[in-house]
């Protein structure tokens, strides 16, 4: 056994596919570890997560049940511990989600962004030279590309949009890039990355927008937007992100990048009115705040490649998308109330205090 940490249901050996999920512990990771074992049943499923303040052990319950899956706590960064799994473990794949992964977190401390998002993401690829995989899959993010003006709406996020990054955690994410397509250029490690929009869903940890302002709007506390509300995010259902993952990592091209989204753009403000409708909250609880600082404009994806090499759509609208995350929050308030009344009252005091 691995002399670190581990939950849940050991090795079973043969021939199914052994898949590493690192960051399955937040949010969009914890859905993909889920779609896995629904989807894949066949399949062996290790989450490697080093527990930061975003990863949440609660959000794996069930899974912990599944005899196919099993947790191991461990940071990405760390040469020994990511080793010592492989040489057990022995992975066909590697999906890195592990991140530092909130702007406004990166714009106060940059150090961790770095040292997670790009060392990080160096040892797993070194590991998975040392022992061979079929695939490493890099998880990443449109914010790569930089911004898209406001006035120009013809215009989307392409696969070969330069880079062009704008905060700590976005220029973290674009080294990453880098990184990984220098491994597959160089030493021919079979790679590939998703670049995917602002996802929202279950187990969205209640720092990003949407899950902070439904946890707000439910205590009647005010909604803090940034600047004048304006911004555009292309808005992707966890759920389609999970299956876009899936299809690129066993069928899309090694060395190939794919940009993920699904044209359901809505400004900030759009997002906050569309949430307190949900809830029957009076608009009188949004109050704009003072910007971020670099603020990106607009995102916006052009899904065509993956749509026309992958037959990949997402599958769910903003308007129902939003309806079931807000009644999934209301059902499962211990999930998030637990997380409040950690230490995420001293973060909202530092972040949002003075603002
Ligand atoms: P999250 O912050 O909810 O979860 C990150 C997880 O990584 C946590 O479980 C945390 O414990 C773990 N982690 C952090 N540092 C680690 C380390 N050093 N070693 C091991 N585990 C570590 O993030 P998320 O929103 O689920 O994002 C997952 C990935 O998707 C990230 O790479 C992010 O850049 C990317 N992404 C996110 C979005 C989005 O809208 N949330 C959109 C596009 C891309
Ligand atoms: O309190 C807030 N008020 C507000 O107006 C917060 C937390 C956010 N905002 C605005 C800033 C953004 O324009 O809402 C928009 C969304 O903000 P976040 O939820 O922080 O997401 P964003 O900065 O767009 O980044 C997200 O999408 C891309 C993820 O956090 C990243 O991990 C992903 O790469």
């Amino acid at each position: 056994m691995l002399g670190i940490p581990c939950i849940g249901a050991p090795e079973q050996g043969g021939t199914k596919v052994n898949i590493v999920v690192t960051g399955g512990a937040g949010f969009i990771g914890s859905n993909f570890i889920y779609y896995l074992l629904k989807h894949h049943p066949e399949d062996h499923v290790i989450c490697l997560d080093a527990l930061t303040y975003a990863g949440n052990l609660a959000t794996l319950e069930e899974a912990m049940k599944n005899d196919q899956f099993r947790f191991i706590r461990g940071d990405i960064a760390d040469r020994d511990i990511v080793e010592k799994l492989f040489e057990e473990v022995k992975p066909d794949i590697i999906v890195n989600f592990a991140a530092e992964s909130h702007v406004d977190r990166s714009i106060v401390d940059p150090g961790v962004f770095l040292r997670t998002n790009i060392m990080g993401t160096q040892v797993l690829m070194d590991a998975c030279r040392k022992y061979g995989i079929t695939r490493f899959h890099q998880v990443s993010t449109d914010e790569v590309y930089g911004d898209l003006p406001l006035d120009q709406p013809e215009l989307f996020f392409t696969e070969d949009t330069p880079i062009h990054t704008s905060s700590p955690y976005s220029a973290s994410k674009a080294s990453a890039d880098l990184l990984v397509l220098a491994y597959s250029r160089t030493f021919g490690l079979p790679v590939s990355i998703t670049r995917c929009s602002n996802n929202y869903g279950p187990y969205h940890f209640p720092e990003k927008l949407i899950p902070l302002m439904i946890s707000r709007a439910l205590a009647d506390q005010s909604l803090p937007v940034y600047g004048k509300g304006e911004n555009i995010r292309d808005w992707l259902y966890v759920e389609d992100h999970c299956s876009a993952i899936d299809l690129v990592m066993r069928l899309g091209r090694a060395g190939e990048v794919y940009n993920v989204g699904g044209h359901n753009e809505y400004t900030n403000i759009e997002v906050v009115r569309t949430i307190l409708r949900e809830l029957k909250k009076p608009e009188s609880l949004i109050t704009y705040v003072t910007d971020r600082p670099g603020h990106d404009m607009r995102y916006a994806i052009d899904p065509a490649k993956i749509h026309s090499e992958l037959g990949w759509l997402p599958s769910t609208k903003f308007q129902d998308g939003i309806k079931l995350t807000v009644q999934w929050y209301l059902e499962n308030r211990f999930w998030w109330v637990n997380i409040l009344e950690g230490d995420y009252q001293n973060y909202y005091e530092t972040m949002y205090a003075n603002r």
